[in-house]
């Protein structure tokens, strides 16, 4: 029996040792996909050289890699893995020709790339929109930052994120731009930086990268990394007032050693009206602060008034009625606490509020019965 194991373990060490390993261009990383986080693993490899391949080429297909290179990444994969073009050197032309021009294509199975989202005090990434109430037409710039004042982080290399957002809402259904801060502190020691966006247009989904290139990290100084902007549809069809959401669900951040830093992703929204004149002004009406709760609202159904209880700041409140018509009903911050905001001379039926907290926003439906 323990022969029979023996000889079955030499066998498997053999064909181990005799399979040749294969480059897919782009899959830096050997996972099965082409996608950010190979922008990390070429950017950790950047200006290693080492033998070429037989075949220098980006086509989308298993190249043999018959000698390997003499560095490995933390994990063990070779650096020829990075050198897409098999020209012998990890420079520009294996980024734009291969991890950019592969992206999204896959030679499964596709494993995990292994995102790190954080929680708790983790660093948090933020999305700062210029405007949270804009009209058709108009043009965002949300603000994309690392907010790191409880813990600093000291060693960036680089960063990769999976975002989603609303689809339809946005001119000529493009999603988001998105531009580099310049001469930010990513790039403070004038290290070259390659930044990738790759918009999945119509799906509501896109992934930015960003690498340092020379093997040394730097502090998250500002925190400010770049802008993502967005210009919404001249014309939105159906309600008078609706929603659009910026979301990072996926986030990988490295140091030159590949090791993870969790961070925690955000949400911004921006709530768009076909025309803000036509939103009613909310100064007149009767809030009333009386204490401290969570975030509540009841009765529900109503019929005289709405309780309001919240932990985080308001901002902004909408309610929007069953013929999608909009009135803002608080246009100036209020903090957490107990509000009570009077219904009693609003007709009847079904509603729905839409509430922009510091911490996001909340839509509720609400019913308001006759007395
Ligand atoms: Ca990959
Ligand atoms: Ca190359």
């Amino acid at each position: 029996m323990r022969k029979i194991l023996s000889v079955t373990l030499l066998l498997c060490l053999m064909l181990t040792a005799g399979r040749t390993q294969e480059v897919w261009p782009g899959d830096v990383n050997n996972n099965g996909k082409a996608d950010g986080v190979d922008l990390l693993f070429w950017g950790l490899a950047y200006g290693a050289e080492g033998p070429a391949r037989i075949d220098e080429t980006t086509d989308w297909s298993a190249q043999p890699l018959p000698t390997l290179w003499p560095s490995n990444f933390p994990n063990g994969l070779n650096f020829a893995y990075a050198d897409c073009n098999g020209d012998g050197i990890v420079d520009e032309d294996d980024f734009s020709g291969a991890i950019d021009d592969n992206f999204g294509l896959e030679h499964p199975p596709v494993t995990a790339n292994g995102y790190s989202n954080g929680s708790g005090n983790a660093p948090r990434l933020r999305l700062t929109p210029s405007a949270t109430l804009v009209e058709e037409g108009a043009m965002v710039n949300i603000g994309f930052s690392i907010e790191d004042a409880d813990q600093p982080i000291s060693d960036f290399y680089g960063l990769a994120i999976k975002l989603s957002y609303t689809t339809n809402l946005l001119a000529g259904d493009d999603g988001p731009d998105f531009d580099l801060t310049e001469n930010s502190w990513v790039e403070v020691d004038g290290s070259y930086v390659q930044e990738m966006f790759v918009d999945n247009n119509g799906l509501g989904t896109a992934e930015l990268a960003l690498t340092r290139t020379n093997q040394q990290a730097v502090a998250v100084g500002s925190g400010d990394i770049g802008t993502f902007s967005i210009i919404v549809e001249d014309i939105i069809v159906g309600l008078e007032v609706d929603t659009f959401t910026l979301r990072i669900d996926s986030v990988l951040l490295i140091d030159e050693h590949f090791i993870m830093t969790p961070i925690i992703p955000d949400t911004t929204q921006i709530i768009i009206a076909k025309d803000t004149s036509k939103l009613t002004s909310a100064s007149h009406l009767p809030w009333a602060q009386n204490g401290a709760a969570s975030v509540v609202i009841y009765p529900n159904p109503a019929t005289h008034f709405l309780q309001i209880s919240t932990s985080v700041g308001i901002e902004q409140m909408v309610l929007v009625d069953q013929l999608g018509r909009a009135e803002v009903v608080l246009d100036s911050a209020v903090p957490k606490g107990n509000y009570r905001y009077d219904v009693g001379d609003r007709q009847p039926g079904v509603y729905w509020l839409k509430i922009r907290t510091t911490a996001g926003m909340l839509s509720r439906k609400l019913v308001i019965a006759p007395d």
